[in-house]
């Protein structure tokens, strides 16, 4: 009886549909990335769209393959509510390497290097930004649905942060990225 109600269900009968003939997946044309970057060290970083039925689109991101380096840690930044004034980031990592992706809604980043400054939109849930070490980055303008979702090279480490831009310009000088 209840193995009855279970394949006459709707539900049984479009997940059967699928079984049978497969789902219909394409894949769009890769569409050209704006703006080029600029600044040291950052780089767009492209998943592929998955859309295989009007069920939604799949990205997936794997380590090697389209993260140029082993995932080590994953968090997010959501609940931004009317924060579109809040900054955060402003900070540089001397060893880190990270994917930022705007999976909901968008926000901006400024990025500096040292000599230059280029603020990009991400607003694209498969279009992130590779963030290398020696990079100053402030993450603003979050749209009340934003979900900001990082992939990073290594594990939670306070010591691996310049906090403070001073800071910064000293630790540049003296890896020899920019002259004193
Ligand atoms: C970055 C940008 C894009 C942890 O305990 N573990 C973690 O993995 C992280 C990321 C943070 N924290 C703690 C440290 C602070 O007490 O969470 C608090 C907020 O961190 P922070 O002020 O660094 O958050 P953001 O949004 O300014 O920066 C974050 C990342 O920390 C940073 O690495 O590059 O996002």
């Amino acid at each position: 009886m209840v193995n009855n109600i279970v394949k006459n269900s709707p539900m049984r009968a479009s997940v059967l549909a699928d079984t049978f003939f497969g789902p219909k997946i394409t894949c769009p044309k890769p569409v050209k990335i704006h703006p080029e970057l600029r600044v040291y060290h950052a780089r767009w970083i492209e998943i592929p769209e998955i859309v295989d039925g009007k069920d939604g689109i799949l990205s997936v991101a794997e380590e090697q393959k389209n993260i140029p380096f082993n995932i080590k840690r994953v968090y997010y930044i959501y609940n931004l509510l009317n924060h579109h004034d809040v900054q955060r980031g402003k900070h540089a990592h001397k060893a880190l390497e990270q994917v930022l992706f705007c999976i909901n809604g968008s926000c901006r980043i400024t990025l500096h290097d040292g000599l230059e400054t280029q603020e990009v939109v991400l607003s694209r849930p498969n279009v992130g930004l590779f963030i290398g070490p020696s990079m100053w980055h402030v993450m603003h303008s979050f749209e009340n649905n934003c979900i900001l979702l990082v992939m990073a090279s290594d594990y939670f480490n306070e010591d691996d942060y310049i906090r403070n831009y001073d800071d910064y310009l000293e630790h540049l000088q003296r890896a020899s990225i920019i002259d004193e």
